[in-house]
This record gives C-alpha cells, sequence and structure tokens, in this order.
C-alpha cells in the first residue's frame, strides 16, 4: 500500500507535485503478464488487487488529444470509492521530474488524478479540471494536448487505490507492476486521426489517377 496526496489546492508546481506523492509509505510489487500489449497500453495481471484491479491502461494521440483508457476485471471497478493518478513523463527523461521514491512515477513531470471523494465526475491536472467516463468496469479520460502542455510523446503509469481524504489516497494497484521504483518507461502511442488517413487516402487516390490519366495522354 502507498500513500498519495494530489493536488487540488496545491496548483501544479513539480516541487509540490512530488511532495504529495513522497507521502508513500510502502510500496508493492508484483509480477508480469505474460500477454503482449499493443502499443501505448500496460496490461496488467488479474487477482493483484482485491478492488480496482486493474487489467489495462492505455495512452494514445493524435494531433490535438491524449485519449487515457482503462478497464478492470469484472465488478472490481468502484468509482465512488476510487483515486488513481496516471503519471507521465513528459520528456521522456527520468533525470527531471519526480525523483525515484520506490513509486511508478519515477521520472515524472505531471499527473492526472482522480480521487471521488473530491470530484467524482472529473479528473485534475494542474489546475485544469476535465471530465472522466466510467463504463462498465472502464473509464476513459482525453486531454487536449494544450493542457497536457505536450506533443503527446511521454512516458506513463498508473497507481490506483482508495480515497483516504479529499487530498489523499491509499495506491494499491500499480502499473506497470515492474516499473516500481524504476523509471517510467512505457511509451504513449501516436494514433492518427481517422480524417487524416481519409484525406491521406483521397491524395493517394488522386495521385493514383493522375498517373493513369498522364499513362493515356
Ligand atoms: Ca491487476
Ligand atoms: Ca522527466
Amino acid at each position: 500500500m502507498a500513500t498519495y496526496r494530489s493536488n487540488s489546492r496545491r496548483r501544479g508546481r513539480l516541487a509540490r507535485f512530488a511532495a504529495g506523492v513522497a507521502a508513500m509509505v510502502v510500496a508493492i510489487g508484483a509480477g508480469g503478464v505474460s500477454a503482449a500489449a499493443l502499443p501505448g497500453t500496460i496490461l496488467d495481471e488479474s487477482g493483484d488487487a482485491i478492488r480496482h484491479d486493474l487489467q489495462s491502461v492505455s495512452a494514445t494521440f493524435d494531433a490535438t488529444h491524449l485519449q487515457l483508457h482503462a478497464t478492470f476485471y469484472q465488478d472490481t471497478l468502484h468509482p465512488t470509492d476510487l483515486a488513481f493518478i496516471i503519471f507521465f513523463d513528459l520528456d521522456q527523461n527520468p533525470a527531471t521530474g519526480l525523483p525515484s521514491s520506490g513509486s511508478i512515477s519515477t521520472g515524472a513531470e505531471i499527473g492526472v488524478s482522480f480521487n471521488s471523494v473530491r470530484n467524482r465526475s472529473a479528473v485534475q491536472i494542474r489546475s485544469d479540471v476535465l471530465p472522466v467516463t466510467f463504463g462498465v468496469d472502464a473509464f476513459s479520460i482525453t486531454v487536449p494536448l494544450s493542457v497536457l502542455g505536450d506533443d503527446g510523446h511521454a512516458n506513463f503509469g498508473i497507481v490506483v487505490g482508495e480515497p483516504t481524504s479529499e487530498t489523499t489516497f491509499l495506491g494499491r494497484e500499480f502499473a506497470p507492476n515492474g516499473d516500481m521504483g524504476r523509471p517510467l518507461s512505457t511509451s504513449t502511442h501516436f494514433v492518427p486521426e481517422p480524417r487524416s488517413a481519409v484525406a491521406a487516402l483521397v491524395g493517394l487516390l488522386c495521385l493514383v489517377l493522375g498517373v493513369a490519366r498522364a499513362g493515356e495522354t
């Protein structure tokens, strides 16, 4: 277990952010997951947490937004008694950001935090508040890159637990497990916007037609 203090009132400054995460008292670790993960996705094993047993968390981005999505093993997610922080090492440099502390956050410059005692429908990132959508055994968050303050290329990880107050929680589930106490190592993944793909396809089609017509003349 670990105690985390998210900074709803202590806006966004890294030193304060670091001080909160440094409130960790005990860290837990667990084994790996054998299945291969898609790019930008961390898989987590079943049964390593009694509540909020994380199955996967993904972070993908396009030109404008970062999409975060987490799934949980059946009936283990309880949104009304939930807290989490998704950490991001924005510059993908473990030497900057949060120092190694035995937590999942080494190298992180920022966190997307949720605490059901504080707000049951929104996450906080620095001083910004964004909606979170809960589904069956899952949640999703859309973060504008302008709010993230980054191009989307980052390393990430998550700690999930239960709130102990508006600003603190016990972290019980970590992903990736193998990154405990080590720099965040899982990269977000770029996914082109559909309209960009369509535009590229139309462009390719025009090119092919142009070549065909040139061949006819
Ligand atoms: Ca799990
Ligand atoms: Ca960093």
